[in-house]
């Protein structure tokens, strides 16, 4: 049975957003229906970024849609969140995509770029002329990238870097990557650098064997004695604030893409509940069992909306704390985790197949809730701020 994608609104939702914000959401939302849906389970199943969306997602004006001028679109943040939402929709693997484009790559050359390092990339990376990468995490420091071993030190007016990064999104098709790396000639300070994926002792190697974002790329990165000029040192960054900055706005747009996850599983085990029948001829939707997971999905749904939309207000208002953002990337992953794992049951035997798009969300949101901060440091980011105390 095709089910087909009807929104999800309980609280009169769309009534909080502007003419415009609803137009972002309606023209991502057509997108994703009309270019997305009809081959994300085939990209799925042969684990295939859809490379073919970049050129007409840059069209939309989806990469760097937050930042202005240099060819970005100058959306809101929330109008950028409803993006993000639509996108995830449909995949987060491809919302990934553009999370990192945008806001992990875009972003800090935006951030702590020089203007010649703007002027050369930023018009680039919203075309989707040049693709990038950031590349943060190691092989040993994950929750904790303030450990770090990459390294740069500077000889001449180069640099060069050296080390490992690990579970990099879009390692191998990165033109260009934001390495974060400890420079020996400011006693380790952390820094942000440009790495162009072409020079010499720069290796991206795929990670195989993902049972989760299956339509995205995910590289290990090896840098061995690459030498980059010294003008690629982003000026502005510095210490692990730099890099923790990014994160707040790529964790903000996972906060409404989680949303866009939980309504498409729960709008999908809705329509089945009421088609699917089971014992005299009824709906499983009659039954109590299946609407307390209906009552439970669109309740938490409808709470995570009203989460990330205040925060989005708040980050409009440049109020946003990264506690705030914290709290709607842990609630709302775990809420859209949830309901995955309740409309899948709901499906019964078909919940694991991928006619259906729930199993692929399912697994999807497995990652999800893991990068940007695990579900846990989140708890220990907002427990530091309600206590003073840090338990990290
Ligand atoms: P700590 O000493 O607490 O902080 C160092 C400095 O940074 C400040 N700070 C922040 N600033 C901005 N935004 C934030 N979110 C910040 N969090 C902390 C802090 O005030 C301090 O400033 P200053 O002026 O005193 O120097 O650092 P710590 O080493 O104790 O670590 C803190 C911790 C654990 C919260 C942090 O390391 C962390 O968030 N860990 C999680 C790592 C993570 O999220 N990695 C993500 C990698 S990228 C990725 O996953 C991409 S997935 C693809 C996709 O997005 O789709
Ligand atoms: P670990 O840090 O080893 O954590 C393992 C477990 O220990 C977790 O449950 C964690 O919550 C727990 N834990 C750790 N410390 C504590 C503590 N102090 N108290 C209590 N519990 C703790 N990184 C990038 O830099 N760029 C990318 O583009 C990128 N893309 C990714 C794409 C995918 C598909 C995935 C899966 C990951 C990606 N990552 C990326 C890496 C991601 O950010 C890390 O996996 C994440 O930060 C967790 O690190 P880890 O996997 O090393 O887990």
């Amino acid at each position: 049975m095709a089910i087909k994608f009807r929104g999800v609104d309980f609280l009169e939702f769309d009534a909080l957003l502007s003419d415009d914000e609803r137009l972002v959401r309606d023209t991502t939302r057509r997108f994703i229906e009309d270019n997305l849906i009809p081959i994300i389970e085939d990209c799925n199943r042969a684990g295939r970024f859809p490379r073919e969306l970049v050129k007409p997602m840059a069209d939309l004006g989806f990469f760097g849609a937050s930042l202005k001028g240099y060819g970005c679109a100058g959306m809101s943040n929330v109008e950028y969140g409803l993006v993000t939402q639509e996108l995830e929709r449909g995949d987060s693997g491809v919302r990934s995509f553009v999370s990192v484009q945008s806001a992990l790559v875009m972003y800090p050359i935006s951030a702590f770029g020089s203007e010649e390092q703007k002027q050369q990339w930023l018009p680039a990376l919203q075309k989707g002329e040049k693709l990038g990468c950031f590349g943060l995490t190691e092989p040993d420091f994950g929750s904790n990238p303030g450990g770090m071993r990459t390294r740069a030190r500077r000889v001449g007016n180069e640099y060069i870097l050296n080390g490992e990064k690990m579970w990099i999104t879009s390692g191998s098709i990165a033109d260009v990557a934001i390495i974060w790396a400890k420079n020996e000639e400011e006693d380790d300070n952390i820094r942000g650098f440009l790495v162009e994926t072409n020079r010499p002792g720069f290796r991206a190697e795929d990670i195989h064997g993902k049972w989760s974002l299956r339509a995205s790329v995910t590289s290990s990165l090896s840098l061995q004695d690459v030498r980059i000029p010294q003008s690629n040192l982003l000026p502005a960054s510095g210490g692990l604030k730099s890099p923790l900055m990014c994160l707040n706005q790529a964790r903000y747009g996972i906060a409404w893409g989680a949303v866009g996850a939980a309504m498409a599983c729960y709008d999908c085990a809705l329509q089945y509940s009421l088609f699917r029948k089971q014992f005299r001829d009824q709906p499983i939707a009659s039954h109590q069992l299946i609407q307390e997971k209906l009552a439970w999905m669109i309740t938490e749904i409808a709470k995570a909306q009203l989460l990330v939309l205040q925060v989005g207000r708040l980050k409009d208002q440049d109020k946003a704390g990264h506690q705030h953002i914290s709290m709607a990337k842990r609630n709302n992953v775990w809420m859209a985790l949830e309901c995955a794992r309740m409309s899948r049951d709901i499906l019964g035997a078909n919940g694991v197949a991928d006619e259906y798009p729930i199993f692929r969300h399912m697994a999807n949101l497995e990652s999800v809730k893991t990068y940007e901060g695990t579900h846990d440091i989140h708890t220990l980011i907002i427990g530091q701020a309600v206590t003073g105390i840090d338990a990290f």
